[in-house]
């Protein structure tokens, strides 16, 4: 790995906020494409922070400066992540389900869509199923958008889906869901219109349905 990358990685792990934001503008000083920045860089951290809890050497106090090094980095990165001459095209109502308050990957594929060009209204993280349909009914967005990280957050996806199904919202609004344990298999095992592992595979698959929807 590039020797900028590197110091990025370890601020993250170390969960030094200041270095992290130090190191990501270093990167873009030396003209690093933002998305390898992005992915080998700070993704890549997360990762391996993750799998130091899942070790036992680090704990959710580790995780927790983590996230926020790796969120002040995203703010900083965020307007090389846009193309901001977009219009608008649709929007997308996005939150993390109930239970789940994980939100880098939510935040991450809502910039990635607003740099697309679409509206993007975010209910947070632990969003219950109500919120959801509240919001949709008044807003009536193109796309509802939902993210877990945890398995036993999962089920709020599925309770999410049936809520707007029986308030009568899915007519008009399609529904997509992504986040770390989240399968094509499970997205098509709740009727969701759509999966997408990633923030930019998620763009790709809002374009594709929106698509779908006015042809
Ligand atoms: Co937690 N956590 N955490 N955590 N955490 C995980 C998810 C875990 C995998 C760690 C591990 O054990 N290896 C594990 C879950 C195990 C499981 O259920 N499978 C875990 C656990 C167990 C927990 C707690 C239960 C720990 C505890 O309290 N004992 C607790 C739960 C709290 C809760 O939510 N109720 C907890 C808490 C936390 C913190 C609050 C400390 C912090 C989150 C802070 C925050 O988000 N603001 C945290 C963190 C940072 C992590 C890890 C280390 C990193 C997550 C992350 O931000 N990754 C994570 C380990 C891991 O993921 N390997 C872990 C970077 C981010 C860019 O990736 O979110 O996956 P990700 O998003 C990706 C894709 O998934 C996708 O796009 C993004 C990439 O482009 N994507 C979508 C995401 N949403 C999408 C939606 C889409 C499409 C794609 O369409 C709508």
């Amino acid at each position: 790995m590039e020797e900028v990358l590197q110091k990025l990685f370890d601020s993250i792990l170390d969960g030094n906020a200041t270095a992290t934001k130090e190191n990501v503008q270093a990167a873009l000083d030396a003209n690093l494409d933002p998305n390898v920045i992005l992915n080998n860089g700070m993704i890549d951290a997360m990762r391996k922070v993750g799998a130091l809890f899942e070790e036992g050497e680090y704990y959710v106090p580790e995780m927790l400066v983590a996230a926020r090094a790796m969120q002040g980095g995203m703010a900083l990165l965020k307007p090389h992540l846009q193309q901001t001459d977009k219009k608008s095209s649709g929007k997308v109502l996005i939150g993390t389900v109930k239970g789940d308050l994980h939100d880098i990957g939510k935040n991450l594929v809502a910039l990635m869509l607003e740099g697309e060009g679409y509206e993007i209204i975010d209910l947070g993280v632990d969003v219950p199923a109500e919120k959801f349909v509240e919001v949709a009914k008044e807003i009536r967005p193109d796309i509802v958008a939902m993210s877990a990280l945890l398995t036993t957050t999962m089920p709020s996806m599925k309770t999410t889906l049936d809520a707007l199904t029986a308030a009568g919202l899915r007519n008009n609004t399609m529904v997509i869901v992504g986040g770390a344990p989240v399968t094509e298999a499970y997205a098509q095992q709740i009727e969701a219109d759509g999966f997408a592992p990633d923030a930019s595979r998620a763009v790709g698959m809002v374009n594709r349905l929106l698509v779908e929807k006015s042809s």
